[in-house]
């Protein structure tokens, strides 16, 4: 199969944002330019193909956005999974190995009745929602994508979390044999992801099952994520296996990795600048190489459902 690779400096230092704005700059100096960046234009042929099963859903006009939605093949091709690779195509060209069945999601912790859900279970929980919302990479692209699921406190409330769980926390699937990257070592695995259990709860906090209408492919985290919409992509977990409630916050992947640059909280916010780069502006994938970068909005636009979460709390401090 023809794997497309674009060279990028390494060196023991490197973070993975960096080695993303080396790819950039490495574009630009070999004439690329921007039509390089398109995200669907690295991509083979049979990546497109298309044997994912539908996930009839009915659209939520509660959780709409009026924005023009990415397309399909950029949201299922133009990815973040570091288990498979740093590079944009990497999970599309290598997840196909994932192993998503069977798949139990083991819920434990500060619950009273902690349990083992069967993937299969847990797709006839609730009545399948369509919801579109923004995702916001840290590393300042978007794409507003149709979502399908529920909302994860539906889930939680079948474990009867206790007083003393304050925090949740995903875990993600290691699977050794199907994930090339596992030995990079940018982050510990298994990539673990937390939020507050407000956060959790609230209802646009969405266990997500599948995308434009199929079951997700396995590049965007089948059989089974999270979105949190008004936080910065890395927060919401792929692949799902097992979900914990804690009384003590968890140290997560990307703050364990790199404290200084990735927080806890991760709010979308133009007016904290990731230490690198802005966050003040995004590039919106699929939209065109020359259409101009958006403003990018407090709590990536959710501000009116969730910035009450925050009252009191500094947002510069807590990143
Ligand atoms: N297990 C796992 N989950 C992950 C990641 C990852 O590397 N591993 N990347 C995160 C990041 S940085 C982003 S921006 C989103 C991207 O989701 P998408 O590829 O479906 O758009 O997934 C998040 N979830
Ligand atoms: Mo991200």
């Amino acid at each position: 199969m023809s794997k497309l690779r674009i060279p990028h400096i390494a060196s023991s230092e490197i973070t993975p944002e960096t080695v993303w704005l080396s790819r950039r700059k490495w574009l630009q100096q070999a004439g690329l330019g921007a039509a390089a960046l398109g995200a669907g234009t690295l991509l083979p042929a049979w990546a497109m193909a298309d044997s994912r099963a539908t996930l009839p859903s009915q659209p939520n006009p509660q959780y709409w956005l009026s924005n023009k939605l990415t397309p399909e093949k950029d949201v299922s091709s133009y990815n973040n999974f570091y288990e498979f690779g740093t590079g944009k195509t990497d999970p599309v060209n290598y997840a196909g190995s994932l192993q998503t069945r069977p798949w139990t999601v083991s819920i434990e912790g500060e619950v009273a009745r902690p349990r083992s859900f069967d993937i299969d279970d847990l797709l006839k929980l609730a009545p399948m929602e369509e919801r579109i919302y923004r995702l916001r990479c840290v590393e300042a692209w978007s794409m507003v994508i149709p979502w399908s699921g529920y909302a994860l406190a539906t889930l939680l409330k079948q474990v009867e979390p206790t007083s003393k769980a304050k925090y949740v926390e995903f875990v993600t699937t290691v699977q050794p044999k199907a994930m090339p990257a596992l030995n990079d070592q940018i982050l510990d695995w298994p990539y673990v992801e937390a939020l507050r259990i407000d956060e959790a709860m609230h209802p646009l906090t969405m266990l997500v099952f599948g995308v434009y209408g199929k079951l997700l492919p396995n590049q965007n985290g089948a059989p089974m994520r999270v979105a949190i919409p008004w936080k910065y992509g890395f927060k919401s977990g792929k692949s799902i296996v097992k979900i914990r409630l804690l009384e003590k916050m968890p140290l997560t992947s990307w703050v364990k990795a790199a404290p200084r640059e990735y927080g806890f909280y991760a709010n979308v916010n133009p007016n904290v600048p990731h230490p690198r780069w802005s966050q003040a502006t995004e590039r919106r994938i699929g939209d065109g190489i020359f259409s101009p970068r958006a403003d990018t909005l407090m709590f990536n636009g959710y501000g009116d459902q969730v910035a009450s979460l925050y009252t009191g709390m500094d947002l510069r401090e807590n990143y």
